[in-house]
């Protein structure tokens, strides 16, 4: 193990070396691993988070929890595309961290037998790295949706200039494919996500608050079933107490140094 790099991270907890052996070993010899992130994994990258003074949290003087809802779709649906095409704006210019990509090679590892990604994330940031088949729990922020007849847009490739975009199947409006709070998340993502939590041996929690439900449960799930669950985090969180052992200090500093295979980390 790279104690130099252990000792170097920002942390205030005593036992951190400790806790990071106990996880790097369990890491190593779990079967069946299931990630969950939030917000926090891409804070390094540039992308501010939504709580913890992170930047996302007040736009032109609402709150996101008021701009991010059912209710703002219904009553001004224009205003929530300039909501999503200034955050656009943000997360276009960033790339994934260290974080990210040692997600992606741990599962290109081939390592587990079972390695399931499970984002709250919209940013894309994941697959940029190159994870694939990502759960993403609450959408992707590069994704128009039909409500009407369920058409799907693509933003990157050719965007769309008028706002709200018009469905080229149907003609209906379109809002952005994201997850708001009063909305149902896509039942199969989340039943997937449910499942893989169920049955893991192991749950690593990076960089998420663990306010949002349904979110929240899945590690709550994991250690229903058995699973030994970490949370890297800087702060402490709701969950940090259901927790077997908390990695305080920033993701892209303490993913990379956690899966043994040294070739497979930065
Ligand atoms: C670092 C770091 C570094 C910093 N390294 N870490 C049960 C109880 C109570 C309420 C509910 C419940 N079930 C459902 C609800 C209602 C609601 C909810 O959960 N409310 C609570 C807030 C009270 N949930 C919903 O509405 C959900 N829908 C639903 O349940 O449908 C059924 C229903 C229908 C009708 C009525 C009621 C229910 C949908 C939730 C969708 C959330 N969507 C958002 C917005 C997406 C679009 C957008 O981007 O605008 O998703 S909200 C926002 O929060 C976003 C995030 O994905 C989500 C989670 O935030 P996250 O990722 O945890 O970020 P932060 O900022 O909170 O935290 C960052 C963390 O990183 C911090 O801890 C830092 O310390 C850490 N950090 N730097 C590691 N370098
Ligand atoms: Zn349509």
């Amino acid at each position: 193990m790279n104690e130099k790099a252990v000792e170097s991270l920002p942390t205030n907890f005593s036992g951190f070396p400790f806790a990071m052996n106990l996880v790097r070993e369990k890491l190593n010899e779990a079967r069946r691993v299931v990630i969950l992130t939030g917000a926090g994994i891409s804070a390094e990258s540039g992308v501010p988070t939504f709580r913890s003074g992170g930047g996302a949290s007040v736009w032109r003087g609402m709150p996101f929890e008021q701009l991010s809802s059912a209710e703002m779709v219904e009553r001004d649906l224009p205003l929530v595309w300039e909501w999503f095409d200034y955050r656009r704006g943000v997360v276009g210019d960033c790339k994934p961290n260290a974080a990210h990509r040692a997600l992606a090679r741990w599962q290109q590892s081939d390592h587990f037998d079972s390695f399931t990604l499970v984002t709250q994330n919209i940013d894309g940031l994941h697959a940029a790295a190159g994870s694939i088949d990502v759960l993403e729990l609450h959408g992707n922020i590069w994704r128009a949706r039909c409500d009407s007849c369920g058409a799907l847009r693509d933003l990157r490739a050719v965007p769309p200039r008028e706002r709200p975009p018009v469905c080229a199947v149907c003609g209906h409006a379109m809002r952005p494919d994201v997850v708001l709070f009063g909305e149902n998340l896509q039942i199969d993502v989340l039943q997937r996500a449910h499942e893989r939590a169920a049955e893991c041996d192991m749950c690593l929690v990076v960089g998420t608050s663990a306010l949002v439900y349904p979110a929240a449960s899945l590690p709550e799930v994991a250690r229903a079933g058995g699973a030994f669950v970490v949370e890297v985090n800087p702060e402490l969180t709701p969950l940090s107490a259901l927790c077997h052992a908390t990695l305080r200090g920033r993701a892209g500093d303490i993913l990379p140094l956690l899966l043994h295979d040294g070739e497979l980390n930065d």
